[in-house]
């Protein structure tokens, strides 16, 4: 029984365990100072800047003494010794993943250090200042001017400090420890199929705030009623208490004031019968404006409803087919992880081309500018967690970590409208202890966001009996929303000429996505279609495999696998993989494969039926 002691630990509970501040709610509409840019660097194989020569963590010692990188360090005098200079280190970009940068640092899995100067031109003492982090892979050690902050863990979350009693108008540096090393028992785990790449992968800002500030806000169309908008708003600073909050939307003359509570909380609902629904067809978002004292927030919310009926999947109370593709977060045109608006722009315009009115964004969160481009363009998201393979189930701290980065994530994107899915895990292996553990990740989740469907990629096997029957045996199907599940009839095993005739045996009455099914294909690779890594072999199996899916009576949506070729340490076959999983339709140069139209077709020629 002791063992899942962990599995009530609330929502609650799990914010306050660590060091850094409640996420900033739509951090992206404050005010700003931003740190990307040139960022000096040290790599540091042997930690030599965090611990002493008795493995001892400077930062955690009363008089570090000059070894401690975190102090940046110059020599007084000509005769002082001091064996690190950031000042005189190379240089990488912030955002951006060091492997891409620098061929040194391609395979590097370790400890690197970042150190930034920067002034605040426009400092003003009487407000208050967040160092806010888009996302650090995997963990970060962040010091101000010779402080700690804090520590993170997670590489696809953001995170921020208060930094308002360190900061000053100039002559500020901000250290960070980045390690990237895998490890059994974080999330992910040790093995996974994509690039482990390390550094300050997304955003760096300085937020500029009011003493008393709009912290958190949620508005969501309630899950029933049409024409009545849910919201909460939370303050933080001295007179968040019993403070007037007012929250409209100009277009729909909407404007009401609320009362928060003795903690700066309110929760309240608006009533409107004149929504004009945000969906896939009609991204319409309403600016929504905040306001609490000098404090003032923007933000542009779309209104919609996401649910099922039985098998079906109904998106403002109409059917509606997810015609989506699974994507990682890689930029593979400039080489390296995806950040910018411009990289969302490339990835999701190349799923519009396709005909896609969904994305699946695997296998962890991406960054924020991909939800914020789907929800202008109209496009449905799947958001996941790094859940993935083999995570310690039995580990009560790898659970923390998991619903850590869950409670980021939704954190994060709970104002999106284009995310309906929330996956808690990939292709997990059965057993009791997944079982409680995914099953807490789902309560979590519905705590912290009833409007969403939860679903999780699961794995189907051919029956005993019939090997043309796939079935998907698993306890945790019944704790989700949507049945979904990977399947690589004709790839990894199962005949390529045999897809026509196998079928899926689903006894659940909810809607199924098949999450994955895919073939590897060199673009340009040419050979007749039963030639492994041809272009032809790739298109075969998603000519054979279509048909049979649409065949499943609950099928409700596929993201086939995957939208671009995409670097894995485990893919290494000479000459068609050489570091890339090769299941993309696109290729790493841009070229779309004959799958890629096949696909297109599919959508094109797709009838819902009513
Ligand atoms: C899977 C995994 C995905 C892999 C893919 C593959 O089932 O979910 O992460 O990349 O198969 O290509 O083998």
């Amino acid at each position: 029984m002791k063992k899942y002691s962990f599995l009530i630990l609330s929502v609650l509970s799990i914010q306050v365990m660590f060091a850094q501040n409640k996420l900033i709610q739509n951090a992206y509409s404050r005010k700003g100072i931003t740190l990307n840019g040139k960022w000096n660097y040290l790599v540091d194989v042997y930690e030599t800047g965090y611990y002493n020569y008795r493995w001892e963590p400077y930062d955690e010692s009363e008089n570090p003494g000059s070894g401690a990188f975190f102090l940046n360090k110059k020599p007084e005098n000509r005769m002082v010794l001091i064996e690190y200079d950031f000042d005189a280190a190379p240089t990488l970009r912030v955002p951006g993943d060091w492997n891409s940068q620098k061929e040194k640092l391609f395979y590097y899995e370790g400890t690197l250090w970042y150190k930034k100067s920067f002034d605040i031109p426009e400092y003003q003492p009487d407000k208050r200042y967040y160092l806010h982090f888009g996302a650090v892979n995997y963990r970060a050690d962040v010091y101000l001017n010779g402080k700690k902050l804090g520590t993170h863990k997670g590489g696809f979350t953001p995170f921020n400090f208060e930094i308002t009693h360190l900061v000053k108008a100039n002559d500020n540096y901000v250290v960070v420890r980045v390690d990237n090393k895998r490890a059994a028992d974080e999330v992910p785990t040790l093995n996974t199929d994509w690039w482990n790449y390390g550094g300050i992968t997304r955003d760096v800002t300085i937020y500029e705030l009011s003493q008393t500030f709009i912290e958190d806000y949620s508005l969501q169309l309630d899950k029933e009623n049409k024409t009545q908008l849910n919201g909460y708003l939370r303050l933080n600073g001295n007179e968040k208490a019993h403070s007037k909050v007012e929250v409209s939307i100009p277009e729909l003359k909407l404007k009401q004031e609320f009362i928060t509570d003795a903690d700066g909380y309110v929760k309240f609902q608006l009533q409107e019968k004149n929504i004009d629904y945000w969906s896939d067809k009609n991204p319409k978002r309403y600016r929504v404006e905040f306001a609490a004292g000098d404090d003032t927030i923007v933000d542009q919310i779309g209104f919609r409803q996401i649910k099922t009926d039985g098998a079906d999947m109904l998106l403002n109370g109409e059917k509606i087919f997810l015609k989506g593709i699974s994507i990682h977060e890689e930029n593979v045109m400039r080489g390296g992880r995806a950040y910018s608006m411009e990289d969302a722009k490339i990835l999701l315009g190349w799923a519009k081309e396709l005909g896609c009115n969904f994305v699946r964004l695997a296998h962890y969160p991406h960054n924020e500018n991909m939800v914020r481009l789907a929800d202008e363009m109209g496009m449905l998201v799947w958001e996941e967690i790094p859940v993935y393979w083999t995570i310690q189930w039995d580990n009560p701290e790898t659970y923390k970590k998991a619903a850590q980065q869950l409670t980021e994530l939704v954190s994060r994107d709970k104002n999106r409208p284009s995310v309906i899915i929330w996956s808690v895990a990939n292709e997990t292996p059965r057993s009791n202890d997944r079982l409680n553990f995914l099953t807490q990740l789902v309560q979590t989740t519905r705590e912290m966001d009833n409007t969403r469907l939860i679903s999780a990629a699961l794995e189907d096997h051919g029956k005993k009996e019939d090997e043309n029957v796939m079935v998907v045996e698993d306890e945790f199907a019944r704790m989700v929303d949507v049945l979904s599940f990977n399947q690589y009839y004709g790839w990894y095993g199962g005949d390529v000429e045999n897809i026509k005739n196998i079928r899926w045996e689903i006894d659940l009455n909810k809607p199924v996505i098949i999450s994955e099914f895919g073939a590897g294909a060199l673009q340009g690779f040419h050979g007749d279609s039963l030639t492994r890594w041809s272009e032809e072999f790739q298109d075969l199996l998603y000519r054979e495999t279509l048909p049979v899916l649409a065949r499943i009576p609950q099928l409700r949506g596929i993201t086939p696998w995957i939208l671009a070729d995409f670097r894995s340490p485990r893919r290494m076959l000479i000459p068609y993989q050489e570091g890339w999983n090769r299941k993309g339709l696109i290729s790493e140069t841009g070229n779309r494969k004959k799958a890629f139209y096949t696909l297109q077709r599919f959508y094109k020629e797709l009838k819902i039926k009513e």
